[in-house]
């Protein structure tokens, strides 16, 4: 079998003209810092990078060591070469201004999927990447832009195996690392989801304070009603990376929806929507607040939070025909 490294696999996107230099580059660094994420990950627990850092994020969420030890490594990385024009960070108040000369604004999540650091449960490094916007006169407005205008987006999955996934525009590509050669190689190449979906992925928990329509569309993917492919399975491990990932590699639909506690639910928009969004497009699939596609969004501020639907197209219409035609 040839083993396309994805270093080659980026030459070879550049050679076919699809993809400017910097472009690449940029994505060839996020490789890296996962590579150095992936590896403090899999030592969790022998290291004093385990646990809380007794600190809270701009989103009043406890910060755990390792999600500023990967928040560190992707900032050193992208800012050595000024190919980044700014960053934001789910884990930094406040935007960072980089390079005035460059091209790219870059957001991320550093560690998707905290409170399953410490339990051994996948984690992940989620990415969304834009051009400055040259109109805008502060970094803020230069960096709001909507997901329809990412140039490229991925994430880096540190389970079982790790796995990067990224889209550029054309097609979603998937590498696996294999720790012997320290080497990410193509493994899924043009990945589209599944037209027969299998599972459904929500925290049913938040089940009393869910909208009707999102109680009675749960209901029916967990009826009896094998025409239409129903029950689907329930998988919720509660990282985001990790149940996106399963369900676009065999079927199905993520779930973060607004509830009466949280209308604009849990996930935020720039570092967690708009980037699967962008991926779960390509794949063909889709991504919905239950009312508004996630890739036509007008953002507001680099922290704010969506509902996120997203998965196969058509349980995803079915997500949206449930939420407009409830009874409140
Ligand atoms: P995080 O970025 O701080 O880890 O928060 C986002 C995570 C997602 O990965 C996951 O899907 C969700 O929070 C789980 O939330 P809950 O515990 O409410 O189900
Ligand atoms: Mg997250």
């Amino acid at each position: 079998m040839e083993r396309i490294t994805i270093e080659k696999h980026f030459l070879n996107q550049q050679g076919n003209n699809e993809l400017p230099s910097d472009l690449i580059n940029i994505l060839y660094d996020i490789n890296l810092a996962g590579k150095m994420i992936r590896k403090q990950v899999v030592i969790n627990g022998l290291t004093d990078q385990t646990g809380d850092a007794n600190v809270t994020n701009a989103s009043g969420e406890s910060v755990q060591k390792l999600d500023i030890y990967a928040n560190d490594s992707i900032k050193s990385i992208l800012t050595a070469h000024g190919r980044v024009a700014i960053m934001a960070s789910e884990e930094e108040e406040d935007i960072i201004p980089c390079d005035p000369s460059a091209e790219y604004v870059i957001l991320f999540d550093p560690l998707d999927g905290s409170s399953n650091i410490d339990v051994n449960v996948s984690v992940g490094t989620i990415f969304s990447i834009y051009k400055v916007n040259k109109d805008g006169k502060t970094p803020t407005e230069k960096t709001l832009r909507k997901g329809s205008e990412q140039v490229a987006a991925g994430y880096i999955i540190y389970g079982s195996s790790v796995v990067m996934v990224y889209t550029a525009g054309d097609g979603v590509f998937g590498f696996t690392y294999d720790p012997s050669l320290g080497e990410f190689f193509l493994s899924h190449d043009r990945i589209t989801i599944p037209n027969k979906a299998s599972y459904f992925s929500v925290n049913e928990g938040l089940t009393p304070h869910m909208h009707p329509g999102t109680k009675s569309v749960l209901e029916e993917l967990k009826s009896d009603d094998p025409e239409n492919g129903y029950p689907l399975s329930a998988r919720y491990v509660g990282s985001l990376v990790a149940d996106f990932h399963r369900n676009l590699i065999k079927g199905g639909i993520y779930l973060y929806p607004g509830t009466s506690k949280s209308p604009n639910g849990k996930l935020r928009l720039m570092y967690e929507a708009n980037p699967l969004a962008f991926i779960c497009e390509q794949a063909g699939g889709k991504a919905s607040t239950g009312s508004q596609r996630i890739l036509d969004i007008e953002p507001t501020d680099v922290h704010q939070r969506i509902p996120l639907i997203i998965g196969n197209a058509e349980l995803v219409d079915l997500v949206e025909s449930f939420e407009k035609t409830a009874v409140l």
